[in-house]
Protein backbone atom coordinates (compact mmCIF):
# COMPACT_ATOMS: atom_id res chain seq x y z
CA UNK A 1 0.00 0.00 0.00
CA UNK A 2 1.33 3.51 -0.70
CA UNK A 3 1.52 6.19 2.05
CA UNK A 4 -1.26 7.96 0.63
CA UNK A 5 -3.37 4.98 0.71
CA UNK A 6 -2.02 4.18 4.27
CA UNK A 7 -3.05 7.98 4.79
CA UNK A 8 -6.71 7.48 3.75
CA UNK A 9 -7.04 4.23 5.37
CA UNK A 10 -6.12 5.82 8.58
CA UNK A 11 -8.79 8.40 8.21
CA UNK A 12 -11.11 5.78 6.89
CA UNK A 13 -10.50 4.34 10.39
CA UNK A 14 -10.99 6.54 12.57
CA UNK A 15 -14.64 7.45 10.88
CA UNK A 16 -15.80 4.18 11.04
CA UNK A 17 -14.97 3.93 14.47
CA UNK A 18 -16.47 6.85 15.04
CA UNK A 19 -19.69 6.66 17.24
CA UNK A 20 -20.60 10.60 16.98
CA UNK A 21 -18.31 12.24 18.82
CA UNK A 22 -16.66 9.74 20.79
CA UNK A 23 -14.14 7.08 19.07
CA UNK A 24 -14.01 3.39 19.92
CA UNK A 25 -10.48 1.89 20.09
CA UNK A 26 -11.49 -1.30 17.46
CA UNK A 27 -14.87 -2.80 16.89
CA UNK A 28 -15.59 -6.01 18.89
CA UNK A 29 -12.65 -6.24 20.88
CA UNK A 30 -13.41 -2.67 22.63
CA UNK A 31 -16.70 -1.34 22.02
CA UNK A 32 -16.85 1.60 24.49
CA UNK A 33 -14.91 5.05 24.58
CA UNK A 34 -11.44 4.74 26.81
CA UNK A 35 -9.76 7.54 28.52
CA UNK A 36 -6.10 7.77 26.80
CA UNK A 37 -6.54 6.07 23.77
CA UNK A 38 -9.64 9.19 22.74
CA UNK A 39 -6.97 11.45 23.75
CA UNK A 40 -4.72 10.28 21.06
CA UNK A 41 -7.42 9.77 18.78
CA UNK A 42 -8.00 13.46 19.32
CA UNK A 43 -4.44 13.80 17.58
CA UNK A 44 -5.39 11.95 14.36
CA UNK A 45 -8.71 13.66 14.18
CA UNK A 46 -6.99 16.77 14.18
CA UNK A 47 -4.71 16.39 11.15
CA UNK A 48 -7.97 16.48 8.93
CA UNK A 49 -10.83 17.89 11.65
CA UNK A 50 -10.14 20.35 14.27
CA UNK A 51 -13.52 20.43 15.75
CA UNK A 52 -14.20 17.02 16.00
CA UNK A 53 -10.79 16.99 17.55
CA UNK A 54 -11.91 18.70 20.36
CA UNK A 55 -15.35 17.15 20.57
CA UNK A 56 -13.40 13.33 21.49
CA UNK A 57 -11.65 15.07 24.28
CA UNK A 58 -15.23 17.57 25.71
CA UNK A 59 -16.74 14.19 25.55
CA UNK A 60 -14.07 12.37 27.97
CA UNK A 61 -14.55 14.94 30.27
CA UNK A 62 -18.49 14.96 30.41
CA UNK A 63 -18.07 11.45 32.09
CA UNK A 64 -16.21 13.29 34.42
CA UNK A 65 -16.83 11.97 38.27
CA UNK A 66 -17.45 14.74 40.79
CA UNK A 67 -14.39 13.66 42.73
CA UNK A 68 -12.06 14.87 39.69
CA UNK A 69 -11.26 11.13 38.70
CA UNK A 70 -12.09 10.86 34.76
CA UNK A 71 -12.49 7.08 34.44
CA UNK A 72 -10.61 4.86 32.13
CA UNK A 73 -13.70 3.86 30.66
CA UNK A 74 -16.96 5.57 29.55
CA UNK A 75 -19.70 2.87 29.18
CA UNK A 76 -22.14 4.88 26.55
CA UNK A 77 -24.35 1.95 26.26
CA UNK A 78 -23.74 -1.44 27.23
CA UNK A 79 -22.39 -3.81 24.78
CA UNK A 80 -22.43 -7.49 25.81
CA UNK A 81 -19.12 -7.62 23.95
CA UNK A 82 -17.23 -6.90 26.14
CA UNK A 83 -16.95 -8.19 29.56
CA UNK A 84 -16.45 -6.65 32.77
CA UNK A 85 -19.12 -4.27 31.74
CA UNK A 86 -20.56 -1.48 33.94
CA UNK A 87 -22.53 -3.75 36.53
CA UNK A 88 -18.75 -5.36 37.40
CA UNK A 89 -17.55 -2.39 38.29
CA UNK A 90 -20.86 -1.11 40.12
CA UNK A 91 -19.51 2.61 40.05
CA UNK A 92 -21.45 5.80 40.84
CA UNK A 93 -19.49 8.81 41.05
CA UNK A 94 -19.94 10.18 37.97
CA UNK A 95 -22.72 11.47 35.39
CA UNK A 96 -22.21 8.31 32.94
CA UNK A 97 -21.81 4.58 33.65
CA UNK A 98 -18.09 3.94 34.35
CA UNK A 99 -14.97 2.13 35.40
CA UNK A 100 -13.96 2.69 38.75
CA UNK A 101 -10.29 4.48 37.49
CA UNK A 102 -8.41 6.64 35.68
CA UNK A 103 -5.63 5.57 32.52
CA UNK A 104 -2.53 7.72 31.89
CA UNK A 105 -3.39 11.53 31.63
CA UNK A 106 -2.21 12.69 28.30
CA UNK A 107 -4.98 14.81 27.84
CA UNK A 108 -3.45 18.20 28.73
CA UNK A 109 -0.80 17.82 26.38
CA UNK A 110 -2.72 17.05 23.70
CA UNK A 111 -4.98 19.92 24.32
CA UNK A 112 -2.10 21.77 24.17
CA UNK A 113 -1.34 20.59 21.13
CA UNK A 114 -4.27 21.07 19.18
CA UNK A 115 -4.00 24.83 20.90
CA UNK A 116 -0.53 25.04 19.08
CA UNK A 117 -1.88 24.27 15.94
CA UNK A 118 -4.35 26.40 15.33
CA UNK A 119 -4.38 29.25 14.17
CA UNK A 120 -7.66 30.36 14.30
CA UNK A 121 -8.18 31.62 18.29
CA UNK A 122 -11.10 29.12 18.45
CA UNK A 123 -9.31 26.69 20.31
CA UNK A 124 -8.54 28.67 23.01
CA UNK A 125 -12.04 28.93 23.51
CA UNK A 126 -12.36 25.50 23.56
CA UNK A 127 -9.03 25.21 26.07
CA UNK A 128 -10.53 27.47 28.76
CA UNK A 129 -13.73 25.49 28.88
CA UNK A 130 -11.70 22.54 29.24
CA UNK A 131 -9.30 24.23 32.36
CA UNK A 132 -11.07 23.83 35.55
CA UNK A 133 -11.71 19.84 34.74
CA UNK A 134 -8.24 19.47 33.76
CA UNK A 135 -6.92 20.95 37.07
CA UNK A 136 -9.64 19.18 38.90
CA UNK A 137 -8.41 15.85 37.37
CA UNK A 138 -5.02 17.00 38.31
CA UNK A 139 -5.91 17.49 41.80
CA UNK A 140 -7.63 14.02 42.76
CA UNK A 141 -4.23 11.98 41.18
CA UNK A 142 -2.28 13.93 43.80
CA UNK A 143 -4.76 13.81 46.12
CA UNK A 144 -5.80 9.89 45.54
CA UNK A 145 -2.83 8.04 43.70
CA UNK A 146 -0.08 10.30 45.87
CA UNK A 147 -1.31 10.34 49.07
CA UNK A 148 2.06 10.21 50.97
CA UNK A 149 3.06 13.11 49.35
CA UNK A 150 5.81 11.21 47.52
CA UNK A 151 6.06 13.22 44.19
CA UNK A 152 5.18 9.84 42.02
CA UNK A 153 1.87 8.69 41.05
CA UNK A 154 0.54 4.86 42.04
CA UNK A 155 -1.79 3.30 40.44
CA UNK A 156 -4.75 0.84 42.08
CA UNK A 157 -5.26 -1.67 39.03
CA UNK A 158 -2.97 -2.49 35.99
CA UNK A 159 -5.13 -1.07 33.93
CA UNK A 160 -5.18 2.50 35.38
CA UNK A 161 -1.55 2.33 34.07
CA UNK A 162 -2.99 1.57 30.65
CA UNK A 163 -0.50 -1.28 30.33
CA UNK A 164 -2.21 -4.40 31.55
CA UNK A 165 -0.01 -6.96 32.29
CA UNK A 166 3.47 -5.62 32.27
CA UNK A 167 5.94 -7.71 34.43
CA UNK A 168 6.29 -5.09 36.85
CA UNK A 169 3.03 -5.80 37.73
CA UNK A 170 3.33 -10.18 38.26
CA UNK A 171 4.39 -9.87 41.78
CA UNK A 172 1.81 -6.63 43.43
CA UNK A 173 -0.39 -8.41 41.63
CA UNK A 174 0.36 -12.56 43.05
CA UNK A 175 0.07 -11.18 46.46
CA UNK A 176 -3.81 -10.09 45.91
CA UNK A 177 -6.14 -12.15 47.56
CA UNK A 178 -8.57 -13.93 44.72
CA UNK A 179 -12.12 -12.97 46.41
CA UNK A 180 -15.50 -11.66 45.76
CA UNK A 181 -15.76 -12.73 42.24
CA UNK A 182 -17.64 -15.49 41.50
CA UNK A 183 -17.83 -17.57 38.17
CA UNK A 184 -17.22 -15.39 34.60
CA UNK A 185 -16.62 -15.69 31.14
CA UNK A 186 -13.98 -13.53 29.26
CA UNK A 187 -14.83 -11.48 26.10
CA UNK A 188 -11.38 -10.98 25.10
CA UNK A 189 -9.69 -14.20 24.04
CA UNK A 190 -12.86 -14.51 21.71
CA UNK A 191 -12.14 -11.61 19.41
CA UNK A 192 -8.04 -12.41 19.83
CA UNK A 193 -5.58 -15.66 20.09
CA UNK A 194 -5.55 -16.37 23.37
CA UNK A 195 -1.77 -16.37 23.52
CA UNK A 196 -1.63 -13.08 23.09
CA UNK A 197 -3.74 -12.12 26.42
CA UNK A 198 -3.17 -11.97 29.97
CA UNK A 199 -3.74 -15.41 31.62
CA UNK A 200 -6.68 -16.46 33.70
CA UNK A 201 -4.53 -16.05 36.99
CA UNK A 202 -4.31 -12.15 36.23
CA UNK A 203 -7.78 -11.69 35.32
CA UNK A 204 -8.98 -13.11 38.36
CA UNK A 205 -7.12 -10.97 40.49
CA UNK A 206 -8.22 -7.73 38.22
CA UNK A 207 -11.61 -8.43 39.18
CA UNK A 208 -10.71 -9.40 42.79
CA UNK A 209 -9.18 -5.89 43.18
CA UNK A 210 -12.64 -4.33 41.59
CA UNK A 211 -14.11 -6.08 44.19
CA UNK A 212 -12.27 -4.66 46.88
CA UNK A 213 -12.80 -1.67 45.24
CA UNK A 214 -16.46 -1.67 44.72
CA UNK A 215 -16.55 -3.18 48.43
CA UNK A 216 -15.68 0.45 49.98
CA UNK A 217 -18.19 1.84 47.73
CA UNK A 218 -15.28 3.01 45.55
CA UNK A 219 -14.30 6.20 47.93
CA UNK A 220 -11.54 7.68 46.57
CA UNK A 221 -9.70 7.92 50.33
CA UNK A 222 -10.80 4.31 51.18
CA UNK A 223 -9.41 3.21 47.88
CA UNK A 224 -6.01 4.67 47.79
CA UNK A 225 -5.94 3.44 51.78
CA UNK A 226 -7.25 0.06 51.21
CA UNK A 227 -6.75 -1.07 47.43
CA UNK A 228 -4.89 -4.61 48.04
CA UNK A 229 -2.65 -3.22 44.65
CA UNK A 230 -0.94 0.13 44.89
CA UNK A 231 2.12 0.49 42.75
CA UNK A 232 4.07 3.69 41.90
CA UNK A 233 4.03 3.50 37.72
CA UNK A 234 7.12 6.08 35.96
CA UNK A 235 4.30 5.66 32.97
CA UNK A 236 1.93 7.38 34.38
CA UNK A 237 4.36 9.41 36.61
CA UNK A 238 6.23 10.52 33.98
CA UNK A 239 2.92 11.23 31.52
CA UNK A 240 1.53 13.29 34.68
CA UNK A 241 4.83 15.56 34.51
CA UNK A 242 4.89 16.37 31.37
CA UNK A 243 1.11 17.10 31.49
CA UNK A 244 1.48 19.16 34.05
CA UNK A 245 4.27 21.19 32.37
CA UNK A 246 1.77 21.92 29.66
CA UNK A 247 -0.65 22.58 31.95
CA UNK A 248 1.46 25.10 33.05
CA UNK A 249 1.92 26.93 29.40
CA UNK A 250 -1.74 26.54 29.01
CA UNK A 251 -2.41 28.47 32.43
CA UNK A 252 0.11 31.24 31.66
CA UNK A 253 -1.09 31.97 28.69
CA UNK A 254 -4.38 31.96 29.64
CA UNK A 255 -3.55 34.48 32.46
CA UNK A 256 -4.90 31.76 35.43
CA UNK A 257 -2.20 32.64 37.77
CA UNK A 258 -3.38 30.81 40.70
CA UNK A 259 -3.61 27.66 38.81
CA UNK A 260 -0.02 28.44 37.29
CA UNK A 261 1.34 28.55 40.96
CA UNK A 262 -0.46 25.45 42.16
CA UNK A 263 1.03 23.80 39.40
CA UNK A 264 4.44 24.76 39.50
CA UNK A 265 3.99 23.51 42.89
CA UNK A 266 3.16 20.06 41.79
CA UNK A 267 6.17 20.30 39.02
CA UNK A 268 8.80 20.71 41.50
CA UNK A 269 7.29 18.16 43.77
CA UNK A 270 7.21 15.73 41.05
CA UNK A 271 11.10 16.76 39.52
CA UNK A 272 11.97 15.43 43.40
CA UNK A 273 9.78 12.69 43.51
CA UNK A 274 10.57 11.00 40.41
CA UNK A 275 14.20 10.46 41.88
CA UNK A 276 12.33 7.62 44.28
CA UNK A 277 11.94 5.13 40.72
CA UNK A 278 15.42 5.31 39.71
CA UNK A 279 16.84 2.10 39.97
CA UNK A 280 20.49 2.82 41.06
CA UNK A 281 21.45 -0.77 39.18
CA UNK A 282 19.66 -0.66 36.02
CA UNK A 283 20.39 2.89 35.45
CA UNK A 284 16.55 4.14 34.87
CA UNK A 285 13.49 4.73 36.40
CA UNK A 286 11.20 1.79 37.49
CA UNK A 287 8.03 1.30 39.31
CA UNK A 288 7.99 1.12 43.40
CA UNK A 289 5.32 -1.35 44.81
CA UNK A 290 4.19 1.23 47.54
CA UNK A 291 2.53 -1.41 50.01
CA UNK A 292 5.93 -3.63 49.92
CA UNK A 293 8.44 -0.80 49.38
CA UNK A 294 10.02 -2.67 46.80
CA UNK A 295 11.51 -1.62 43.40
CA UNK A 296 10.84 -3.40 40.31
CA UNK A 297 13.70 -4.72 38.86
CA UNK A 298 13.27 -4.82 34.29
CA UNK A 299 13.27 -1.76 32.12
CA UNK A 300 10.02 -1.70 30.67
CA UNK A 301 8.96 1.18 27.44
CA UNK A 302 8.08 3.53 29.70
CA UNK A 303 11.54 3.79 31.61
CA UNK A 304 12.48 5.69 28.06
CA UNK A 305 9.70 8.77 28.72
CA UNK A 306 11.60 10.48 31.51
CA UNK A 307 12.81 12.98 28.61
CA UNK A 308 9.08 13.23 27.97
CA UNK A 309 8.47 14.15 31.41
CA UNK A 310 11.64 16.73 31.13
CA UNK A 311 13.81 14.62 32.85
CA UNK A 312 17.13 14.64 30.66
CA UNK A 313 19.78 15.05 33.17
CA UNK A 314 23.32 13.73 31.15
CA UNK A 315 22.91 10.40 33.19
CA UNK A 316 19.35 9.65 32.52
CA UNK A 317 20.28 10.37 28.91
CA UNK A 318 23.36 8.77 28.37
CA UNK A 319 21.74 5.31 30.33
CA UNK A 320 18.30 5.45 28.53
CA UNK A 321 20.87 6.37 25.03
CA UNK A 322 22.75 2.68 26.02
CA UNK A 323 19.89 0.55 26.99
CA UNK A 324 18.31 1.91 23.78
CA UNK A 325 21.00 0.97 21.57
CA UNK A 326 21.36 -2.84 23.09
CA UNK A 327 17.56 -3.11 23.14
CA UNK A 328 18.03 -2.10 18.99
CA UNK A 329 21.00 -4.75 18.95
CA UNK A 330 17.90 -7.59 20.56
CA UNK A 331 14.69 -6.84 18.26
CA UNK A 332 14.56 -5.51 14.54
CA UNK A 333 11.73 -3.05 15.82
CA UNK A 334 11.63 -0.70 18.62
CA UNK A 335 10.83 0.34 21.05
CA UNK A 336 9.44 -3.15 23.10
CA UNK A 337 7.16 -2.99 25.76
CA UNK A 338 9.53 -4.81 27.81
CA UNK A 339 13.11 -5.62 28.36
CA UNK A 340 14.15 -8.61 25.95
CA UNK A 341 16.74 -9.69 27.77
CA UNK A 342 14.82 -9.83 31.08
CA UNK A 343 13.08 -13.16 31.90
CA UNK A 344 9.55 -12.35 31.49
CA UNK A 345 9.69 -10.66 28.38
CA UNK A 346 7.25 -12.25 25.54
CA UNK A 347 7.12 -10.58 22.11
CA UNK A 348 3.48 -11.56 21.76
CA UNK A 349 1.54 -11.37 24.99
CA UNK A 350 0.15 -7.98 25.81
CA UNK A 351 2.35 -5.43 27.61
CA UNK A 352 5.31 -8.40 27.89
CA UNK A 353 6.61 -7.51 24.72
CA UNK A 354 5.06 -6.28 21.91
CA UNK A 355 5.72 -2.48 20.14
CA UNK A 356 2.89 0.26 20.50
CA UNK A 357 2.69 3.48 18.15
CA UNK A 358 1.88 5.23 20.74
CA UNK A 359 4.18 4.85 23.32
CA UNK A 360 6.83 5.27 20.60
CA UNK A 361 5.90 8.84 19.72
CA UNK A 362 5.96 9.91 23.32
CA UNK A 363 9.27 8.46 23.93
CA UNK A 364 10.51 10.08 20.29
CA UNK A 365 9.16 13.35 21.56
CA UNK A 366 11.16 13.43 24.73
CA UNK A 367 14.18 12.37 22.80
CA UNK A 368 13.90 14.73 20.21
CA UNK A 369 13.55 17.48 23.05
CA UNK A 370 16.81 16.17 24.47
CA UNK A 371 18.45 16.81 21.15
CA UNK A 372 18.40 13.66 20.17
CA UNK A 373 16.83 13.21 16.82
CA UNK A 374 19.01 10.52 15.43
CA UNK A 375 16.88 7.69 17.92
CA UNK A 376 13.88 9.80 17.60
CA UNK A 377 14.26 9.55 13.99
CA UNK A 378 14.37 5.54 14.12
CA UNK A 379 11.30 5.39 16.28
CA UNK A 380 9.53 6.76 13.97
CA UNK A 381 10.62 4.85 10.86
CA UNK A 382 10.36 1.77 12.93
CA UNK A 383 6.23 2.61 13.57
CA UNK A 384 6.09 3.66 9.86
CA UNK A 385 7.75 0.71 9.02
CA UNK A 386 5.26 -1.42 11.25
CA UNK A 387 2.24 -0.14 10.34
CA UNK A 388 3.08 -0.60 6.65
CA UNK A 389 4.00 -4.03 7.19
CA UNK A 390 1.40 -4.79 10.30
CA UNK A 391 -1.24 -3.16 9.30
CA UNK A 392 -3.25 -0.85 11.87
CA UNK A 393 -3.33 -3.39 14.45
CA UNK A 394 -2.92 -2.42 18.39
CA UNK A 395 0.34 -3.69 18.57
CA UNK A 396 3.20 -5.29 16.90
CA UNK A 397 6.17 -7.95 17.57
CA UNK A 398 9.27 -6.19 18.10
CA UNK A 399 10.98 -9.35 16.49
CA UNK A 400 9.10 -9.83 12.64
CA UNK A 401 6.86 -6.82 12.72
CA UNK A 402 3.72 -8.74 12.42
CA UNK A 403 0.00 -6.80 14.02
CA UNK A 404 -1.68 -8.49 16.72
CA UNK A 405 -4.28 -7.89 18.89
CA UNK A 406 -7.43 -5.73 17.07
CA UNK A 407 -7.29 -4.50 13.74
CA UNK A 408 -7.98 -1.36 12.43
CA UNK A 409 -7.29 0.23 15.77
CA UNK A 410 -7.89 3.81 16.30
CA UNK A 411 -4.65 5.09 17.88
CA UNK A 412 -2.63 3.34 15.37
CA UNK A 413 -4.74 5.15 13.05
CA UNK A 414 -4.04 8.46 14.84
CA UNK A 415 -0.59 8.20 15.73
CA UNK A 416 0.21 7.22 11.79
CA UNK A 417 -1.61 10.53 10.63
CA UNK A 418 -0.28 12.54 13.22
CA UNK A 419 3.66 11.79 13.23
CA UNK A 420 4.37 8.00 11.71
CA UNK A 421 3.27 9.02 8.20
CA UNK A 422 6.04 9.98 5.61
CA UNK A 423 3.32 12.55 4.16
CA UNK A 424 2.72 14.17 7.23
CA UNK A 425 6.40 14.89 7.66
CA UNK A 426 6.33 16.21 4.16
CA UNK A 427 3.48 18.03 4.78
CA UNK A 428 5.48 19.94 8.39
CA UNK A 429 8.80 20.14 6.07
C1 LIG B 1 -8.56 -2.65 29.67
C2 LIG B 1 -8.23 0.11 24.81
C3 LIG B 1 -7.43 -0.37 26.00
C4 LIG B 1 -6.17 0.48 26.21
C5 LIG B 1 -5.21 -0.14 27.21
C6 LIG B 1 -4.97 -1.59 26.81
C7 LIG B 1 -6.27 -2.36 26.73
C8 LIG B 1 -8.19 -2.97 28.23
C9 LIG B 1 -8.30 -4.47 28.04
O1 LIG B 1 -7.12 -1.74 25.78
O2 LIG B 1 -6.87 -2.44 28.01
O3 LIG B 1 -8.51 -1.26 29.87
O4 LIG B 1 -9.44 -4.94 28.15
O5 LIG B 1 -7.31 -5.13 27.79
O6 LIG B 1 -4.07 -2.19 27.68
O7 LIG B 1 -4.01 0.58 27.26
O8 LIG B 1 -6.50 1.76 26.63
O9 LIG B 1 -7.42 0.18 23.67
Amino acid sequence: MSNADLDKTARTILIENDQGGYTIPTKGLYPYQWNWDSVFVALGFATFDQSRAWREIEMLFEGQWRDGMVPHILFRKDDPSYFPGPSVWGTDGGPIPSSGHSQPPVAATVIKDLVDADGSGKALERAVKLMPQLMNWHRWYLAYRDPKDLGVLAVIHPWESGRDNLPDWDEALRAVEVKDIGPYERKDTSHVDPAMRPHKEDYDRYLSIMAACRNVGWDPQKVAETCPFFVADPGVTFIFLRANRDLLILAERLGLDAEAEEVRGWIRKMEAGAKTLWNDELKAHVALNERTGRQTDGISSASFLAPYAGLADQTTLTSLQGHFDRIASKVRYLMPSYDPDHRNYEPLRYWRGPVWAMINYMIARGFAEAGDNERANRLRQDTADLIATGGFAEYFSPENGAGAGGGTFSWTAAIWLTWASPSHQEQAA
